[in-house]
């Protein structure tokens, strides 16, 4: 890019009442996750300039009056008049549609995600936003009001700086919630770093007495890949890199571990491809070849490994930048560009081959892990089979503990897995049979994520779930075949009912994820109290909302009942709280940030104690519904 901005390339576009009539088109949505999309998009601008080599430092601040600043020290956003609009360029970028990427010639566009919309919908959805500007020897600043200009461009005064900070107060009219969250913000300005060797992000939260975190990695994903394998043993000590940079960059840093489950996450243009796509296909693919190359050439065994083979206690992070990246799937977040496929997939058999050869100790250690996986998963396969003619799954028959539902149609169908014989009872008495279907389930199901494949397969209540829910599992494992569109678990809201709520989501997560990622599971939400007062009977599903009822009315005369599980309510109790569509609260599960899930999920539910530990005193004065 030219060293001096024109001006006069800025297309003019749209107005942004646009934008604060329909908000959700361009950030998703007006919940907590629109609201720090707003900061994402601010912090994406100046990653950008970061990407551009012209900025290595970026601060992000919390403050006390609802307000967040991010500043960086790139060139600054132009100031110079727009010969056609007669307006500063700054005051285009922020209140016009789209300007920033007309002319700023931005090598690695995001638009197509959520991120990229531009730092005008920033300014359109905030009570105010006021920009500051150093460049060329002064300090400017203009400020806004819903995205309209409140003042001109103004001079402060000289200075040497250079850099950029937009200030912005959400709006409250827009947003059901404008208080942000310091432990979302930091996660998302960690990965950035992550994947951003060298560059430094920090939040300062000073609504919490000025603290301030910092992440900076000189080893980029490397550092990640530590990060991730942290506290898991290695199967050797340095993870492998490689880098391919060109007109399209490709990244990637891997490394196995002693444990069972693969972790992957990538990335395009510094964006959470979470369903996956064609960098990580090509990725995947020639893992697979190169490995089996490798055990065949060498005479290792004499096996053909699958796919899953050799991902197994792997953990791999691939990046991927790209000029004009395609997002695709369900929630966009799908890398659709084909060429990245061939691309990624030359560069991983190049470079691993090569790697392999030149490490042989380390390949010997690979291939002894994956050989031994693929042993582990044929005993597993003949469990599976030896289940499966017990349970009679390939004559279609359903598990007896299943109370079906009449209905076919599995758009229109709900299962409620529940906990307990008992309360799996009453459920089925509850239940409208035509569309609702119950499994009880005994007692804790098995830990999945401590457990090897084999035991899996064995477990009588994860194979239930399984042949209720019709999908299959692993190679098996087919969408489509899905019997209902509603995967409800039900368990009491207490400590051993949240631990099996645990225990299943660990469960759908590390083995049938595409239940979560298609929006079909779902928890139940049972009422925590019973407030009574002749007539007048309420059920109330939180502290919260007990605290609101009882500050708009007198205690005096009410009976309050706290419900310790699903067994203490009748079956029309049941009904009319928990299971009526049309008076019943679900939380849907989804997976809004995969790192962060598997991380969770592997310190809950792994073989480590101290994370576990060092979690749970970390969280336990958040956490609700504890009766001890
Ligand atoms: C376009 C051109 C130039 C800088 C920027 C955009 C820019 C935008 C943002 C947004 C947040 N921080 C930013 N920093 C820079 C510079 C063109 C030049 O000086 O040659």
């Amino acid at each position: 890019m030219p060293e001096s901005y024109r001006a006069e390339s800025i297309t003019v576009l749209k107005d942004l009442e646009a934008v604060r009539k329909r908000p959700s088109m361009y950030i998703g949505d007006t919940g907590l996750r629109g609201l720090h999309h707003l900061v994402y998009e601010a912090v994406d601008n100046a990653v950008d300039e970061a990407m551009g080599g012209n900025c290595d430092k970026i601060i992000v601040t919390l403050h006390t009056n609802g307000s967040v600043s991010v500043q960086d020290n790139g060139r600054g956003i132009p100031v110079d008049i727009h010969p056609g609009e007669g307006k500063p360029a700054v005051e285009i970028v922020l209140t016009m549609l789209h300007a920033g990427g007309k002319f700023d010639h931005k090598t690695y566009k995001v638009s197509g995600g959520l991120h990229g919309v531009g730092i005008s919908v920033v300014n359109a959805l905030s009570s105010f936003l006021e920009v500051t500007v150093c460049r060329d020897g002064n300090k400017y600043c203009q400020r806004f009001e819903r995205g309209k200009k409140a003042s001109d461009l103004i001079i402060l005064g000289p200075s040497e700086d250079r850099g950029t900070i937009i200030s912005f107060l959400p709006d409250q009219g827009i947003f059901e919630q404008t208080s942000f969250d310091a432990t979302t913000l930091s996660t998302r300005l960690q990965e950035i770093a992550f994947l951003n060797a060298g560059l430094s992000l920090s939040l300062i939260d000073e609504r919490n007495g000025g603290t301030k975190q910092t992440f900076c990695y000189e080893g980029g994903l490397v550092s990640f890949v530590e990060y991730l394998n942290k506290g898991k043993a290695a199967v050797f000590a340095e993870p492998i890199y490689f880098l391919k940079d060109d007109l399209i960059t490709v990244e990637i840093a891997m490394q196995y571990n002693e444990g069972f489950t693969s972790v992957v996450h990538s990335f395009c243009n510094n964006i959470n491809t979470i369903e996956g796509g064609t960098h990580e296909e090509g990725w995947r693919t020639s893992l697979t070849r190169v490995i089996n190359d490798y055990i065949k050439k060498n005479k290792i065994a004499d096996i053909r490994l699958s796919g899953e083979d050799v991902r197994e206690g792997l953990v791999a992070v691939i990046s991927v930048k790209v000029p004009d990246p395609q997002f695709e799937g369900q929630t966009k977040t799908k890398l659709g560009n084909s060429q990245v496929r061939g691309l990624v997939s030359s560069i991983v058999f190049d470079k691993l081959s090569t790697y392999l050869e030149e490490h042989a100790q380390v390949a010997r250690a690979i291939c002894a892990k994956c050989v031994s996986s693929a042993r582990v998963r044929e005993a597993a396969r003949r469990a599976r089979d030896l289940a499966r003619r017990k349970s009679a799954l390939d004559s279609g028959s359903l598990p007896g503990k299943l109370a079906d539902c009449q209905e076919r149609d599995p758009a229109k169908c709900e299962l409620f897995l529940v906990e307990g014989d008992s309360a799996g009872g009453s459920a089925k008495q509850a239940r409208s049979r035509e569309f609702q279907a119950v499994l009880p389930l005994r007692g804790k199901i098995l830990n999945v994520e401590k457990a090897r494949l084999d035991k899996i397969f064995r477990n009588s209540e994860i194979i239930t779930i399984i042949i209720a829910a019709g999908t299959g599992v692993r190679e098996e494992f087919l969408i489509s075949k899905l019997r209902y569109h509603k995967l409800i678990l039900m368990c009491d809201a207490d400590v051993d009912g949240n631990h099996i709520t645990t225990l299943l989501l660990t469960f759908f997560y590390r083995y049938l994820r595409p239940i979560i990622e298609g929006g079909y599971l779902y928890i139940a939400m049972p009422p925590l109290y019973r407030v009574k007062k002749g007539k007048l009977e309420k059920y109330i599903y939180n502290d919260l909302e007990l605290e609101g009822f009882f500050s708009e009315q007198d205690k005096e005369g009410f009976s309050i009942q706290r419900y310790k599980g699903l067994g203490e309510m009748n079956p029309e109790q049941l009904w009319e709280t928990t299971m009526d569509p049309s008076l019943r609260k679900l939380k849907q599960v989804t997976i809004e940030d995969a790192v962060v899930a598997d991380e969770l999920f592997s310190v809950l539910m792994g073989d480590d104690v101290e994370p576990r530990r060092a979690f749970i005193s970390k969280y336990a004065k958040e956490a609700r519904n504890i009766d001890i």
